[in-house]
């Protein structure tokens, strides 16, 4: 039996601010663009649950937040600072997982099969755990537990704020029955309107959907989808390991989602990856792709490979990776592109 952990940060930015300015704690508080008196252009990065009371939400036009509630604080972005936050939290979890992948700044999958004896002891580690992250680092976060990464994902989402939701195998399918559409992992907005068009606007419709239908409409994310919508992922929690690693990043002048624009670059970049990697006599196990997009939004996907100082196979995984991803249509900022489980061509595994 698999017990997977997601555990994710509430409201994590503007948790991060709090905790170098305790005077925000229990105000609205909003981490983004620079309202200017409602005049300010760009969004709402994330807001504490204070300010979500007046229907404040993440990548909200800053303008529409000001309306909402003028007299919030609005705190300015500092993405350094949340890293260094993050890199706290990640620490700490780490110490409670078996397997670890870290998905986002604020956000991890644990396998904890080998930790835990049952979904009851798992509840009790969450607990733990959450405690430990409170005590060490000093922000909230919230826990999905479940038989795979999808469940503990979807549960993850019900158990917020600060909180904990356990979904047992054989209680997947109640969990799932009654969802809208949209609250199915991997479906955005787009997605959910062209599945609405077919007819699936609920979880249920969608698991007993037509196959040979739905992969003539969406290719092999068609199948997903319904396997997803019948609570099914066999999908393994991959290390992402702290070992040292080697990686590039690249800013677009201005924010794009020309997919041709966005695969040349990430070819770029590994290619980068790999001269360094090849002076520095490193073989490597791990590929991450690294997409930050316009609204601050990052998906970080990483795959293991059979370890190689191949060249084509950065590029490679980096580009597949990057046709996974669910970005349902915003535009990119950022890539970034990383190799990371080195082991040295000497022989000698890398530790720290
Ligand atoms: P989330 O985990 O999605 O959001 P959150 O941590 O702010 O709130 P909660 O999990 O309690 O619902 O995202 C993590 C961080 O990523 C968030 O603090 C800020 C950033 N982010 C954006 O910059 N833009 C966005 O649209 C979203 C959703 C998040
Ligand atoms: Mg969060």
């Amino acid at each position: 039996m698999r017990i997977i952990m997601l555990v994710d940060m509430d409201y994590f930015y503007v948790a991060c601010e709090e905790l170098r300015r305790p005077e925000i704690r229990g105000v609205p508080a909003i981490v983004g663009a620079d309202p200017k008196q409602g005049k300010g252009r760009g969004v709402v990065m994330t807001c504490n649950y204070k300010a979500r009371e007046y229907g404040i939400r993440s990548a909200m036009p800053i303008s529409m937040a000001y309306r909402l509630k003028p007299d919030a604080v609005f705190v300015s972005v500092d993405f350094d600072y949340y890293d260094e936050v993050s890199r706290k939290v990640m620490a700490v979890l780490r110490r409670f997982a078996g397997r670890f992948e870290q998905v986002s700044v604020d956000e991890a999958f644990m396998d904890v099969s080998d930790k835990v004896n049952s979904y009851a002891d798992a509840e009790a580690y969450a607990a733990g755990m959450k405690k430990a992250v409170l005590d060490d680092v000093g922000i909230k976060c919230s826990v999905g537990i479940g038989p795979n990464k999808l469940i503990a994902k979807m549960a993850c989402s019900k158990a917020k704020p600060d909180g904990i939701r356990l979904v047992r195998e054989e209680d997947v399918k109640a969990f799932l029955s009654g969802m809208e559409i949209i609250e199915l992992y991997g479906v955005g907005g787009k997605t959910a309107e062209k599945l609405a068009a077919m007819g699936y606007g609920t979880v249920d419709q969608l698991a007993k959907a037509n196959a040979v239908q739905m992969i003539g409409r969406f290719g092999s994310f068609g199948g997903e989808l319904i396997r997803y919508a019948n609570g099914i992922d066999d999908s393994e929690v991959t290390e992402n390991s702290e070992v040292k690693s080697i990686g590039r990043e690249f800013t677009f002048e201005k924010d794009t989602d020309d997919r041709e624009a966005i695969s040349n670059e990430i070819g770029e970049l590994s290619m980068q990856v790999y001269r360094e990697l090849d002076k520095a006599q490193e073989y490597y196990k791990t590929v991450t792709l690294k997409l930050r997009y316009s609204d601050f939004t990052e998906h970080l996907h990483s795959r293991s490979v059979r370890m190689t100082n191949d060249q084509k196979t950065i590029a490679k995984t980096a580009l597949e990776l990057y046709g996974q991803d669910s970005e349902d249509g915003r535009k990119i900022r950022k890539l970034g592109v990383r190799v990371s489980n080195l082991v040295s061509r000497k022989g000698q595994k890398r530790i720290g």
